[in-house]
C-alpha cells in the first residue's frame, strides 16, 4: 500500500539503491571469499609452525632470540647478539674458535699477589681504564668486556633464524656414537616409566608404579624438555610439549620454593623457549616469572624462600626469617634472561639487587660466604661456617655464570669470585691419604673438617668453564685434580657409585682408602655434579679418559638404580652391590641434568651446545651468552 503512494521518481531511486546495494553485495562477496581463504590458509600454515617440532638433528640450532633494537627511549641499550668465541690456548681438538691468544703480557699480574691486593689492582685499573674499552686483569687471566649487559629494549623479541654468516658455520650434523645411544636408550627407559605411572606429576616413584607431589607442576616433564630436544627425541617432546599447552596451569594456590621453581621450571622453559623457537614456552615462563615475584618483597629485597603462585603472597619457612645464600644468589641467570626476552627490567633489577647487597656484606671470610641471609636485616646469620656444598654451593657458580652470561662486564661478579676461589684454596684445599686426592673440605668455626659433599663436585667444572673464558691458567689445573677427587668419589666405592657426602682421610691407615662414607650418607640421588663438570672437562681437554669416566658411572647407573619396569631409583646404600636398597624415587635432575650432561660429554660435537655461545643454569638449563652486535 505504501509502495502505490510513493512518486514514480521515488520508487525509481528506491531500486536503484537496491540494485546498487546487490552488486556491492557480489564484489564484497568475492574479495571477502579470497580473503578469507588466505586467512585460513595463514592460520593453518601457523598451527602448522607451531606444531612443527624441531629436526631429529637438533644439535644446537642456534636459534636465538633476535638482538634487541634499542629504540628511540632505550637509545643507549646496544644490540645483543651471540658472542664471537673466545680463543683458548689449551684446546687439543675443535674449530679454531676454542683456541685461545695469549694474555696481552702487560696485563699480566704476578701470580704471587695477595689475592686482596689483586682485587684491589682490579678495581683500581678499572676506574683508570674506565674510558677505554677496557680490559679486565686478574692474575694472568685477561678478559676483553667488550660486551653489553645493559637492559633491553621493550619489545619482546622472537627468536630469530640463524643469520648467514651463524648458517654459514653451521656444519653437517656429528653423528650420534654408541655411548651417545646408550643415553638415548637410559633417557627412553626413565621416560617410559615417567609417562605410564607418573604422567603430569612431580616426581617418578618407580618401585611403587606412583608418583610423588612436590610443587604439583609437572617437574620431571619440564626439567626435561630441553633434554629431549637436545638428545632429538622429536616424539617425546610434541607429547610432552602438548601438555604443557593443555595441562600446565601456574594460577594454582600451592607453595612453591623460589629457587627450584626458577632454576627448574623457569630455567627449563627459558632454554626449550631458545633450542624451540616456541613463543609458548616463553609465554609460560612469563607467567611463573611473574607469579614468583612477590617473594622480593621482604624488609631487606632479601627473597624469602617460597612463594605462594596463586595467592601472590611470599614467606620464609616456618621455624625462621632466614633465606639460603645458594638459594638467594642463584635464580640471577633466569630472572635476567626473563627480562631480556620481555624487556621488562624488574626481574632482572631484583636479582641484581640480591647480588650487589650480598656483595658489599660483612661475614664472609676471605670471599667465602656463611650459609643463611636474614630477610629482614639483609645480615648473614649463623656466622662462621663455610661450605661449597649444600645452601652455598651455586652462589659461587653464578658468579662466574652471571659474570660470563652479561658478557664479563660486571666486575664485582669476577671479583667476588676470583677472591672466593683464593679463600678456597686458602681455607678449604686439602690432600687425603693415601692417593693424595686434593678436596675441598668445611671451615665450621675455625676448625676445619675433611667432609665433601657430592654436590661441591660442580666446582672443577665451574673452575674450567671460569679457565676457559680467561681466568687463571691455575684454575684449570686446580680442577684437574678435583676431578680426579670427584671421580674416585665413585671408583672407590663398592657399586662404582658416589655417596651423597664422604670423608677423606687426612692420615694413611693401614687398609684404609681416602674416602671413608658414614652410615647416614650412604645415598645416592642420581646427582649430576660430577658428570657435568666431566663434560666441563671434556670439552676442553679432548682428553678421553673424561667419557671413559663417564661411561662407568652410566654403566654403573644402570647396574643399581635401573627398575626393570620403566624408570631409575635412588639408593641408599652405594656401599652394598647386592642390595643397594632402592628408595622408590626418581628425582626431576636425573632427566633434566645426569642424562643430559652424559650424552653431551660422548659427543665429540662441540657446537652441541657451544659453551662460547651458551651457560648452563645451575640445572644445566642452556641459556644464551649476551653479547653486543
Ligand atoms: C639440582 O637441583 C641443581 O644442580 C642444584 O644446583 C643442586 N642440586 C640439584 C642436583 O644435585
Amino acid at each position: 500500500k505504501k509502495w502505490k503512494q510513493l512518486s514514480r521518481l521515488q520508487r525509481s531511486f528506491i531500486l536503484f539503491l537496491f540494485a546498487f546495494l546487490a552488486v556491492c553485495g557480489v564484489i564484497s562477496y568475492t574479495s571477502m571469499g579470497e580473503a578469507w581463504k588466505s586467512i585460513t590458509n595463514k592460520s593453518l600454515d601457523d598451527q602448522r609452525t607451531e606444531q612443527e617440532i624441531p629436526r631429529l638433528k637438533l644439535a644446537n640450532p642456534d636459534v636465538l632470540p633476535a638482538p634487541q633494537k634499542a629504540d628511540a627511549n632505550h637509545g643507549d641499550y646496544p644490540e645483543l647478539s651471540l658472542q664471537k668465541p673466545p680463543k683458548l690456548p689449551h684446546v687439543r681438538r675443535g674449530p679454531s674458535n676454542l683456541q685461545i691468544k695469549a694474555p696481552r703480557k702487560d696485563m699480566r699480574l704476578n701470580t704471587q699477589h695477595d689475592p686482596m691486593r689483586a682485587v684491589e689492582e682490579v678495581v683500581e685499573a678499572d676506574k683508570v681504564e674506565k674510558t677505554e674499552k677496557s680490559i679486565i686483569s686478574w692474575r694472568g687471566a685477561v678478559i676483553e668486556p667488550d660486551q653489553s649487559t645493559e637492559l633491553p629494549s621493550s619489545k619482546i623479541m622472537e627468536p630469530e633464524k640463524p643469520s648467514f654468516e651463524e648458517a654459514e658455520d653451521q656444519k653437517e650434523p656429528v653423528p650420534i656414537n654408541e655411548r651417545q645411544l646408550a643415553v638415548i636408550e637410559a633417557f627412553r627407559h626413565a621416560w617410559k616409566g615417567y609417562k605410564d605411572f607418573a604422567w603430569g606429576h612431580d616426581e617418578l616413584k618407580p618401585l611403587s608404579k606412583s608418583y610423588s607431589e612436590w610443587f604439583g607442576l609437572g617437574l620431571t616433564l619440564i626439567d626435561a624438555l630441553d633434554t629431549m630436544w637436545i638428545l632429538g627425541l622429536k616424539e617425546e617432546f610434541e607429547e610432552a610439549r602438548k601438555w604443557v599447552a593443555n595441562d600446565l596451569v601456574f594460577d594454582k594456590n600451592v607453595d612453591v620454593n623460589l629457587f627450584e621453581s626458577t632454576i627448574r621450571i623457569l630455567g627449563g622453559l627459558l632454554s626449550t623457549y631458545h633450542l624451540s623457537g616456541d613463543s609458548l614456552f616463553l609465554e609460560k615462563a612469563k607467567d611463573i616469572g611473574n607469579r614468583l615475584m612477590p617473594a622480593f618483597k621482604t624488609p631487606s629485597k632479601i627473597p624469602y624462600s617460597d612463594v605462594n603462585i596463586g595467592r601472590g603472597t611470599a614467606h620464609p619457612p616456618r621455624w625462621t626469617s632466614d633465606s639460603t645464600v645458594a638459594e638467594v644468589t642463584s635464580i640471577q641467570l633466569e630472572f635476567r634472561e626473563l627480562s631480556r626476552l620481555t624487556g621488562d627490567e624488574k626481574f632482572q633489577k631484583a636479582v641484581d639487587e640480591v647480588m650487589k647487597h650480598v656483595h658489599t656484606l660483612s661475614g664472609k671470610k676471605d670471599g667465602l660466604v656463611p650459609m643463611f641471609i636474614n630477610t629482614n636485616s639483609g645480615q648473614f646469620t649463623h656466622l662462621g661456617v663455610y661450605t661449597l656444598g649444600a645452601r652455598a654451593d651455586s652462589y659461587y657458580e653464578y658468579l662466574l655464570k652471571q659474570w660470563i652470561q652479561g658478557g664479563k662486564k660486571e666486575n664485582e661478579l669476577l671479583e667476588d669470585y676470583m677472591r672466593a676461589i683464593e679463600g678456597v684454596k686458602k681455607h678449604l684445599l686439602q690432600r687425603s691419604e693415601p692417593k693424595k686426592l686434593t678436596f675441598v673440605g668445611e671451615l665450621a668455626h675455625g676448625h676445619f673438617s675433611a667432609k665433601m659433599d657430592h654436590l661441591v663436585c660442580f666446582l672443577p667444572g665451574t673452575l674450567a668453564l671460569g679457565a676457559h673464558n680467561g681466568l687463571a691458567a691455575d684454575h684449570m689445573k686446580l680442577a684437574e685434580t678435583l676431578i680426579e677427587t670427584c671421580y674416585q668419589m665413585y671408583a672407590q666405592v663398592e657399586t662404582g657409585l658416589s655417596p651423597e657426602i664422604v670423608h677423606f682421610n687426612l692420615h694413611a691407615q693401614k687398609g684404609h682408602k681416602d674416602v671413608e662414607i658414614k652410615p647416614a650418607d650412604r645415598h645416592n640421588l642420581l646427582r649430576p655434579e660430577t658428570v657435568e663438570s666431566l663434560f666441563y672437562m671434556y670439552r676442553f681437554t679432548g682428553d678421553k679418559k673424561y667419557q671413559d669416566w663417564g661411561w662407568e658411572i652410566l654403566q654403573n647407573f644402570n647396574r643399581y638404580t635401573r627398575v626393570p619396569t620403566g624408570g631409575y631409583t635412588s639408593i641408599n646404600n652405594v656401599q652394598n652391590p647386592s642390595n643397594p636398597e632402592p628408595r622408590d624415587k626418581m628425582e626431576s635432575f636425573f632427566l633434566g641434568e645426569t642424562l643430559k650432561y652424559m650424552f653431551l660429554l660422548f659427543s665429540d660435537d662441540i657446537d652441541l651446545i657451544n659453551l662460547d655461545k651458551y651457560i648452563f643454569n645451575t640445572e644445566a638449563h642452556p641459556l644464551p651468552i649476551w653479547v653486543p652486535v
